[in-house]
């Protein structure tokens, strides 16, 4: 293969295809945006179902129609301040049209704020839910890691302190990514490296978006995990060992039913704050031109303030339309969206 592409290499006028240069082509000519380019992207990148769905979605041109659509009002909206401001010492334009315009910014407003809070669910799908598995030395964390994962992700020892470093594993719960890190027991003492590790489990788990606490005796976690404000799943271990579990529930990697039930339990848990219709917002930089134009738009909503400055904070809410889908001021950003497409799309 290398041996063919080279020989067609080093024909006159032939090349390699870089990195999503015809996806970059169409989106240079117009064909599609920014926003569709991504959505290619994250179609070539999706592991699971939700995932290709969302993708599907936003390749198809969902977000680009959205954004087109609060371009269109933008416009239509500014277009009656300047016929206000052109006018303002005549009577032909009605006094109550600051009243309309006002009521059309914050109905944009809302609808890009729905859109956000949406988004957050659907950068969870894009890059999976995290859930960070946390609990004291030997509780059985790797264990049930690598039964989850059905892998030996993590080394399983009965010596206290095996696991330093964070072990990541993705795993595919009815459709939605999750994001499995194992992480080292919660304890005082061990060595350097050791500690290290614990701190890095316990910055990890806060930003996690839900802690499964594992103890073998089904204790409670200590209240600075608590504290972090991330949900968590109690679980007590090594049910083979002992008896009656006492409300928590309980596993065993002795016992796959168990395990199974919990993939169920996680299954159930992730696809209720994930489900449904899947959201346009699905990356930070998305977010990110989104949460610039509602500002935007918080700003011109003030009150008795001049015509010009609405209609300035209007142009600054749509020119971050046109960073989202790729009118304006994208130089920065083409290199890091077609650089992870592969060659030859
Ligand atoms: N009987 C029994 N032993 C377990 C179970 N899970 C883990 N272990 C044992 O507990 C010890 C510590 O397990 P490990 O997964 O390394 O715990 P970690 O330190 O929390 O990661 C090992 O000797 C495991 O074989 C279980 O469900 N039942
Ligand atoms: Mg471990």
């Amino acid at each position: 293969m290398a041996a063919f592409l080279g020989f067609l290499g080093d024909l006159p006028g032939l090349r390699l295809a870089e990195a999503g240069e015809f996806t970059r082509r169409a989106f240079e000519n117009g064909r599609i945006d920014l926003t569709e380019a991504e959505g290619l992207g994250d179609l070539i990148a999706a592991e699971t179902e939700a995932q290709r769905r969302q993708a599907l979605r936003l390749a198809g041109g969902a977000f680009r129609e959205r954004a087109e659509d609060w371009r269109r009002r933008l416009i239509d909206l500014r277009a009656h301040i300047e016929a206000d401001l052109d006018f303002s010492d005549e009577d032909d334009v009605p006094d109550d049209l600051s009243h309309e315009v006002g009521v059309g910014i914050a109905n944009l407003r809302k609808e890009m704020e729905r859109e956000l809070s949406a988004g957050q669910r659907g950068e969870r799908v894009r890059d999976g839910l995290e859930v960070v598995v946390l609990g004291p030395p030997n509780a059985g964390k790797s264990s049930l890691v690598n039964a989850l994962a059905e892998r030996e992700v993590a080394i399983v020892t009965d010596i206290p302190g095996t696991t330093r470093d964070l072990l990541e594993v993705r795993l595919d719960l009815g459709g939605y990514a999750v994001l499995l890190v194992d992480t080292a027991g919660l304890r005082e003492g061990g060595d350097v490296i050791e500690a290290e590790g614990i701190r890095r489990g316990r910055a990890r788990a806060t930003a996690a978006d839900l802690i499964l606490w594992l103890d073998e005796n089904g204790n409670a976690p200590p209240q600075d995990v608590l504290a972090l404000g991330v949900p968590v799943m109690r679980l007590r271990t090594k049910a083979d060992l002992a008896g009656i579990s006492e409300g928590v529930k309980a596993v065993s990697v002795r016992d796959r039913t168990s395990v199974d039930r919990l993939l169920d339990l996680l299954t159930r848990e992730v696809a209720s704050r994930l489900g449904g219709e899947s959201p346009l917002v699905s990356r930070a930089r998305q977010r990110d031109c989104l949460s610039r134009a509602v500002a935007a738009l918080r700003n011109a909503e003030g009150k008795a303030l001049p015509a010009e400055v609405v209609a300035d904070n209007l142009r600054q809410a749509g020119d971050a339309l046109g960073r989202l889908t790729g009118r304006i001021d994208i130089e920065e950003v083409l290199g890091s969206i077609f650089s992870t497409f592969c060659i030859g799309k």
